[in-house]
Formats: structure tokens, sequence, C-alpha cells
């Protein structure tokens, strides 16, 4: 039976044994098929017309010692931004406060770290500590971890944590070569063995292959369980990154892949992540029709630009989308 005659009530199965061939097929549907089985599965799990909203906050930001070839925070590119060390809590707290008061129910600390430090962790600690008591929801972002450092976060009421697979295993050398996949795997199973949400995912538009982008799902989609949150992320490219002028990526290749990840992980959060600013607001709502249901909100990712908060809630009005508080279904 092909993928697009597959009955919609057995659509929405949660499974962890996708092959890539599947992958690629559905990848490949006609797009009316692919969005209508995409928005089937979403309806299942999910209030199609709630989104959930993140803001970003860079909390450590630049010379990072990594050479990811998108990355505008790596030491080795020059791509005129000014570093900064970690910030204090207290500067970190009034950011979340606002975040907050704009709507934002999860609030997502980053840090320009190959690992950190144990010393950081203790500073992250009170950084979670502190927006949990807000009343938000609280994800970092902080590169790879130790065990202690892992068990420290979950026993400061860590939330999620987010740490991307970028890519397929077999791009990702085209792309870093200063940590492997398998680095990446590592991490991703100490914090879902810790019981931290995992928030993983990938970017796009960096020159892939399709077989990639199957590739880099089907490695999400097979994990032993489906990240709660799954980034896909359009590469924005900053002069001075290597992948600066990259051919950019057909934009419904780019709702494809949402609509494929839906399809791949029903009950996770798909968030429709970097590259929203590029967008224009037929597109993200054909995004949302492919099932992404999350976003990043605020003015600014980490240290690019989002678009301003009230485009974001005029585009919500248009489409009779709210935002939602709820994580996970
Ligand atoms: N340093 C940590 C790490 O690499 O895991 C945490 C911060 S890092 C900036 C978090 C993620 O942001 C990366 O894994 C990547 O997926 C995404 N990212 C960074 N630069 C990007 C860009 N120019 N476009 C799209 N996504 C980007
Ligand atoms: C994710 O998948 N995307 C966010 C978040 N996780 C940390 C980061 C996007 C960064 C875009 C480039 C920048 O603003 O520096
Ligand atoms: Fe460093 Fe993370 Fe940027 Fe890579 S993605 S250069 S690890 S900040």
């Amino acid at each position: 039976m092909s993928a697009s005659q597959k009955p919609l009530e057995s659509a929405a199965t949660i499974r962890h044994d996708w092959q890539l061939h599947e992958v690629e097929a559905l990848l490949a549907l006609p797009f009316n098929d692919l969005i209508f089985q995409a928005q089937s599965v979403h309806r299942v799990y999910f209030d199609p017309n709630e989104i959930q909203v993140s803001s970003l906050l860079s909390i450590k930001t630049g010379s990072c010692s990594e050479d990811c070839g998108y990355c505008p925070q790596s030491a080795r590119y020059d791509s005129d931004l000014n570093p900064e060390a970690l910030m204090p809590v207290d500067a970190v707290l009034k950011a979340a406060q606002q975040a907050k008061e704009q709507g934002a129910s999860r609030f997502c600390m980053g840090a320009a770290w190959r690992s950190p430090k144990d010393r950081d962790i203790e500073r992250v600690v009170e950084m979670v500590q502190g927006v949990k008591a807000l009343g938000m929801e609280t994800c970092v972002t902080l590169g790879m971890l130790s065990d202690k450092q892992t068990q420290a976060l979950k026993d400061g009421g860590l939330d999620y944590y987010n740490h991307n697979l970028d890519t397929s295993e077999d791009y990702y050398s085209e792309i870093i070569t200063t940590r492997t996949y398998q680095d990446r795997l590592d991490t991703l199973e100490r914090v879902r063995d810790a019981g931290i949400n995992v928030c993983c995912g990938g970017i796009v538009g960096m020159g892939e292959s399709a077989t990639d982008r199957a590739k880099l799902l089907v490695q999400l989609a097979n994990m032993p369980k489906h990240p709660e949150s799954v980034p896909i992320n359009m590469l924005v490219q900053v002069e001075g990154t290597p992948l600066h002028g990259t051919e950019t990526l057909d934009p419904i290749v780019f709702v494809r892949t949402i609509a494929v990840a839906r399809i791949l992980m029903p009950q996770s959060r798909v968030r429709l992540s970097a590259g929203r600013k590029a967008m224009s607001d037929e597109m993200q709502a054909l995004c949302f029709l492919a099932g992404a249901n999350s976003i990043f909100y605020g003015d600014k990712l980490l240290t690019t630009d989002n678009p301003m908060t009230n485009h974001d809630q005029q585009l919500f009005e248009r489409l009779g989308v709210r935002m939602g508080g709820s994580s996970y279904a």
C-alpha cells in the first residue's frame, strides 16, 4: 500500500521503525496528499488552532570553540558579533519576565559552548529556578553535557534540553568537524535517561540532499522515544560563516519537511524555528497547515533577527490561531 493510500486511522500510529524508503516516499508525495495526511495526523493529538510559543535568549554569546559551518557564534568565523560572557541571573530573569508578558510559555536559554564547565552549570541552575518561579517552562541549550551536569540540571527543575542533530549522519562532517554525530546522540541519551524532556531537530537549507533530510527525519523518528519538541530550522545565512551564500532551499521543500516531521512524530511539538524572518506570512501559514505547532517568539533568536512580536500577533489573529501554553499532549 502506498503512503498516500494508508487508512487515516492508522496514520497517527506512534512508530520507531521508519525505513528510509518510506520517508523518502512521504517527502515525494503529491503536495496536496502530503498536507492532507499531515493535517489529519495533527488533529489526532493536537488542537489545530493552538500554537505553543517559546522565547529565546542568548545567555552567553560568541567565542565558541566549535566550527559549525552555519553558526555566527564560532570564534573561527568573522561574523561581526560582539561576544558576551555568561549573563548575570537577574538580567536573565528580567528578559524572561518580558517574554512572559508578551505571551511566551517557555523560555529557552542558549549558550555558545562546546560544553559547559561545572561552575557555569551552577549559575544556569539558578536561572532555571528563577524562570520556573515566574511560572514559565524552561529550556536550555548548552552543548554537550556530562552525567553530573545533566543530573544537576534535572535536580534544578529543568523542563527541556535542546540539542540538535542538525543534519544526517552522512552530511554532518561537511558542516561540523569538532565533534561527532555520536557525541550528540550520547548527550541526547543522557538527557532522556535523566528524565528531562528532549528538544531535538535540525537545520535544512545547508546544501544537503533530499536523502539527507529524509535520513535526519528517520534518525529523529526512530529514537526510542520521540523528542517532545522538534525544531525545524531553515538556515539563517550569516555573512562571514562558511554556509553564507548556500543556494536557498525551495520553500515548498521546507513545508514538505515540516509535514513529514509531523507524520513521523504525531505527538511532538514540531517547531517552525529559525528562518521565519525570511518567510512570507503565507509560507508560515502553510507550515502551520503542515503540522508545525510551535514557534520562537520575540524579536530576536539567539543572535539574529526574528519577526517582530506585533507582526506575529497579527498573523495569529489573521489565521484564527491562539497562543497555547500546554507543552506536550
Ligand atoms: N552551543 C550549543 C550547541 O551547539 O548545541 C547551543 C547553542 S547552538 C546556537 C543551538 C542550535 O542553533 C544549533 O544546534 C543549530 O541547530 C541552531 N543554529 C545555530 N545557528 C543557526 C543558523 N544560522 N541558522 C539556523 N539554525 C542555527
Ligand atoms: C533551535 O533549534 N534553534 C534555535 C534554538 N534551537 C536554540 C537557535 C536558532 C539560532 C539561529 C541563529 C542565531 O540567531 O544565532
Ligand atoms: Fe558553538 Fe553551538 Fe554555534 Fe556550534 S552551534 S559554533 S557549538 S554556539
